[in-house]
């Protein structure tokens, strides 16, 4: 639609562009810029070395002048922390060294009047080997929650029941001697697979959604999506061939069986239901670590799956102009209009891209989050990537990812790229007291916010300024694929920021 433009009415025109192309408010997460927060090592408030919740809430401040739109925090609840909070023992309570139920309710309640969502991350694939649920299961054959986790007789020969692999090296099944059979666990021996083929199980999730969602959670961050389902006769994988992506060959065989069972979309179907049970609807994203993009795509549904999913051929992509462009132009191709990309770089579980893409440099490190911040779809940015936060060598005896121990010499552990946020320069960081050993080890602090965020040339400011950027143009977020027109502006339809908020923009 063309519009002539009129000498003084440029406020007019800019709003009805913004009509004309922002995503509409029930869709907020495609103008997002989201910020991913490792809980335990942002912000530490009682000076036990590790950060929580009410650390999370007292650095609003700075999320909202950074300008990013949701934050989403990995796994709060209660867990024996085999592999820190992945391994859930209670679905709805948390974690105590992080917090307690009210600490979440006044984070969501201070984060909305930042115009700031709080995203969840939900572990449905497996549960700790302590929650109750197994607890009971592996008491007896007979036992109530037996079917909730996925049992099999050995084989004929008293083997193992098939060839399946955990991703955590080893088979994936483990022996329980008190009731004779394997139980399957495609990550830690501590982390039992659920059966998803079991309704009580599906509706038990339902009821962990709504109970989040009516705390004012804005979505769930959805781990290991496509492993949820797992092929009800327990066949074997197929070895991998040449064609195989080097990530995908790293196991030898191909998940066959047990990534992208056709039946998991009925689970995510199910979910996008009770996320339409709200106003606006709530948001999945998910976490599937697949190398062909049209896998990826199929998570997406007729727009009746998840709204997100994570794009891990683009994190696995070479920093190269060629490298990245091939594997955006295919991320298009295979999305097509209607599905909404998303763009990381970093994570908990990838070292870090400061590291990874531009070896520390920071000219390359500003190129890397420039592309990530123009792009047609919604970004994630990982603490500490606006500041060119890079991996963090971590010595032999403060190594605490269960993966170093399990996969020596194959895996290079996970701690790297989880150490706490640098927040100024000195012992401690700002991040925990001088005095306190943190978890992690501390990298330089002589990158920290404090000194970027007052120097103009910094890449911390770099980045605020690229999210300026973006929010002010919607080419930048759009790609020049207009959404439908007359819809309102995405992502502030929270209250408008209060005097907090106001604060911090000033402050700016
Ligand atoms: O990750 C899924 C997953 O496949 C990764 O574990 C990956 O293979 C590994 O980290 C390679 O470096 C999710 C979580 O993000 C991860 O932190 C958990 O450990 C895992 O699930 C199990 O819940």
């Amino acid at each position: 639609m063309q519009r002539r433009f009129r000498p003084g009415s440029r406020a007019v025109w800019t709003s009805t562009i913004r009509k004309m192309t922002e995503a509409p408010v029930t869709q907020w997460w495609r103008d997002a810029v989201v910020y991913q927060v490792y809980p335990r090592s942002f912000q530490d408030t009682d000076g036990d070395g590790v950060g929580n919740l009410a650390g999370v809430t007292s650095r609003l401040e700075y999320l909202s002048w950074l300008g990013i739109d949701a934050v989403w925090l990995t796994p709060i609840t209660a867990s024996p922390d085999d592999d820190f909070g992945y391994d859930v023992s209670d679905y709805y309570s948390v974690q105590p060294v992080l917090g307690d139920l009210a600490s979440v309710d006044r984070l969501i309640e201070a984060a909305g009047r930042c115009g700031i969502r709080v995203i969840l991350d939900i572990v449905p694939n497996h549960t700790s080997d302590r929650h109750a649920w197994f607890k009971d299961a592996r008491a007896s054959r007979e036992s109530e929650h037996r079917d909730w986790y996925v049992w099999a007789r050995p084989s004929r020969h008293g083997s193992l029941p098939n060839n399946w692999l955990s991703v955590f090296g080893g088979p994936a099944w483990e022996h329980d001697p008190a009731t004779g059979e394997f139980y399957l666990h495609q990550f830690l021996p501590s982390q039992p697979d659920l059966n998803w083929w079991n309704p009580q199980v599906r509706g038990e999730f339902d009821r962990i959604l709504r109970f989040w969602f009516d705390r004012g959670v804005a979505g769930f961050r959805i781990d290991t999506a496509n492993k949820v389902v797992k092929d009800s006769l327990l066949r074997d994988n197929p070895p991998v061939g040449p064609a195989d992506h080097a990530m995908a060959r790293r196991l030898g065989q191909r998940p066959a069986r047990t990534s992208s069972q056709a039946e998991v979309h009925e689970i995510w179907r199910r979910w996008r239901a009770v996320c339409r049970e709200y106003e606006p609807e709530r948001m999945l994203v998910g976490e599937t670590w697949l190398f062909d993009l049209n896998e990826v795509a199929g998570y997406y549904g007729a727009d009746d799956e998840l709204q997100l999913n994570f794009n891990f051929p683009f994190v696995y992509a070479d920093f190269s102009a060629e490298a990245l462009r091939r594997v955006v132009e295919r991320t298009e191709a295979a999305l097509g209009a209607s599905r909404w990309p998303v763009w990381t770089a970093s994570n908990h579980d990838v070292s870090r891209f400061p590291s990874r893409w531009c070896g520390g440099d920071s000219r390359l490190i500003r190129m890397g989050l420039t592309v990530l911040l123009t792009l047609r779809g919604t970004p994630f940015l990982y603490y500490g990537d606006e500041l060119g936060m890079t991996d963090v060598d971590v010595p032999g005896d403060r190594i605490v990812d269960p993966l170093s121990r399990r996969m020596p010499g194959q895996h290079r552990g996970r701690d790297p790229e989880r150490t706490p946020m640098l927040w100024r320069p000195g012992p401690g960081a700002g991040f925990t007291d001088p005095d306190v050993e943190p978890w992690l080890p501390l990298g330089d602090s002589q990158v920290n916010v404090e000194q970027q965020r007052d120097d103009r040339t910094s890449t911390l400011r770099l980045c605020r300024d690229l999210i300026a950027l973006r929010r002010e143009s919607p080419d930048l977020r759009t790609g020049g694929r207009l959404h439908e027109p007359g819809r309102a502006r995405g992502g502030l339809d929270l209250p408008a920021g209060d005097q907090y908020c106001r604060r911090a923009e000033l402050s700016g």
